[in-house]
């Protein structure tokens, strides 16, 4: 087989790129290790930047986003019995949207099918090669049955447990790595959200959020141990610890109802450095992770095929490779100031076994300083809707 781009993994950056491809002309295959079912099942992100809703508006797929997604204006932050307002629109003219990553990744899917691209799903032992000449390859398997597929250029957008990013051999590659000592556990159920807005709680019982994917779909998360495991989570018990952790009267107006999924996310920040080698080159979380407290990883991996498409546009529109050379660069200047607000975000509202009192202080005058100082929240906000592409 032969093709233009072959993408690995079918992901939002893997699905996104194909579709932006398309939209030029360029031709692509994607290769995908679990099945397409598996792939639309999953829940992830809620919370869209403007930027990546612009971007899947101009890839031709924003219909169902502009019709479901819920502009937000702002969020809250709940500490000591109380709940404040950053107020994103009036300190940065914009908001954001809530829409879930599994509709992005579905609307993408329907793009991809009505473009007749090329999507084969459940594919084992994915090998790629000869990076450093002008056809490389990717060898699979299918249902017993091996193939190769010979391009220009390969697309690592297989997730952080993909392959794509050891083909980068360890004298090149610069991992950075940070792991939490907590995870999240999340719940998603029928039941009306407890506020119009986001709510993330600090709270001596550890971190909380309230979060939604529509008026009548929840989305909530609880700091719990990295080794705690879902199956010792009742409904009861979850309702009641997140509860717990909430102001008052917002507990008192929670509606609960039973999970429809539920589960633990550990929580990691990580980069690796540099994101291309040869024709090689990674987006998304093959090439970073952040907690998702900042709510950046999906509008990440979008922000890194902005960089990626535009490249390979110019290569093959210009005979222009200037891009292609500069987009492990570019990408990682705006990853890099993700990363930093992901990790002050969940450093300012997480419980840390280790922080002892003065921690806790530190904790609680920075959320009083956040809420007294304008210049606080402005740049609070303005990492929040996202810092420009
Ligand atoms: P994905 O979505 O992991 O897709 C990678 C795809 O590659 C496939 N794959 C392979 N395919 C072929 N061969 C192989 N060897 C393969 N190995 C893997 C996988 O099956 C998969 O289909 O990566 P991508 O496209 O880079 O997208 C990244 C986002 O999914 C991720 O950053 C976000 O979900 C993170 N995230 C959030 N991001 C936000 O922007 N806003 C949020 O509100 C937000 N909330 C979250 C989140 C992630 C969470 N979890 C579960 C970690 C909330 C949670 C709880
Ligand atoms: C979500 O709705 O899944 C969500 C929202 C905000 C975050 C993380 C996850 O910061």
């Amino acid at each position: 087989m032969r093709t233009q781009i072959a993408i690995i993994g079918s992901g939002p950056a893997g699905l996104l790129l194909g579709q932006l491809l398309h939209l030029e002309g360029i031709e692509s295959v994607i290769l995908e290790r679990r099945s397409r079912k598996h792939v639309l099942s999953r829940i992830r992100a809620g919370v869209l930047e403007q930027g990546t809703v612009d971007l899947l508006c101009g890839a031709g797929v924003g219909e169902r986003l502009r019709d479901q997604g819920q502009v937000h204006d702002g969020f809250e932050i709940a500490f000591c019995g109380l709940r404040k307002r950053i107020d994103l629109r009036g300190c940065t003219g914009s908001g954001v949207t809530i829409y879930g990553q599994t509709e992005v990744t579905g609307d993408l899917m329907d793009a991809r099918d009505a473009a007749g691209g090329a999507l084969i799903d459940e594919v084992s032992d994915v090998r790629i090669g000869a990076l450093q000449t002008r056809q490389p390859f990717v060898e699979y398997t299918r249902a017993g049955d091996t193939q190769r597929i010979q391009c220009d250029f390969i697309a690592g957008c297989d997730g952080y447990h993909g392959v794509s990013r050891s083909a980068i051999p360890r004298d090149v590659l610069r991992e950075y790595e940070r792991e939490y000592p907590f995870g999240w556990l999340g719940v998603l159920a029928e039941t009306p959200p407890v506020g119009n807005e986001l709510i993330y709680v600090h709270h001596e019982r550890g971190f909380a959020l309230c979060s939604m994917r529509s008026s009548s779909l929840s989305r909530y998360y609880i700091q719990c141990a990295s080794d705690e495991v879902v199956k010792r989570w009742s409904d009861e018990r979850f309702w009641d610890e997140l509860r717990a952790r909430l102001p008052p009267a917002t507990a008192r107006s929670l509606v609960t109802g039973p999970s429809i999924e539920k589960s633990i996310a550990p929580l990691r920040s990580f980069v690796a450095e540099p994101m291309q080698h040869g024709r090689l080159f990674l987006a998304g979380d093959a090439a970073h992770i952040v907690p998702p407290t900042g709510a950046k990883g999906l509008n990440l991996a979008v922000s890194d095929i902005y960089y990626l498409s535009r490249a390979l546009l110019a290569h093959y529109r210009d005979a222009d490779d200037a891009r292609l050379q500069a987009y492990s660069e570019d990408c990682l200047r705006r990853v890099w100031k993700a990363e930093r607000f992901s990790w002050w975000m969940t450093s300012l509202l997480h419980r840390f076994p280790q922080a002892g009192a003065f921690g806790e202080r530190i904790q609680q005058a920075e959320l009083d300083y956040l809420f007294s100082s304008r210049a606080a929240s402005v740049s609070l906000a303005e990492n929040y809707i996202g810092l420009p592409f």
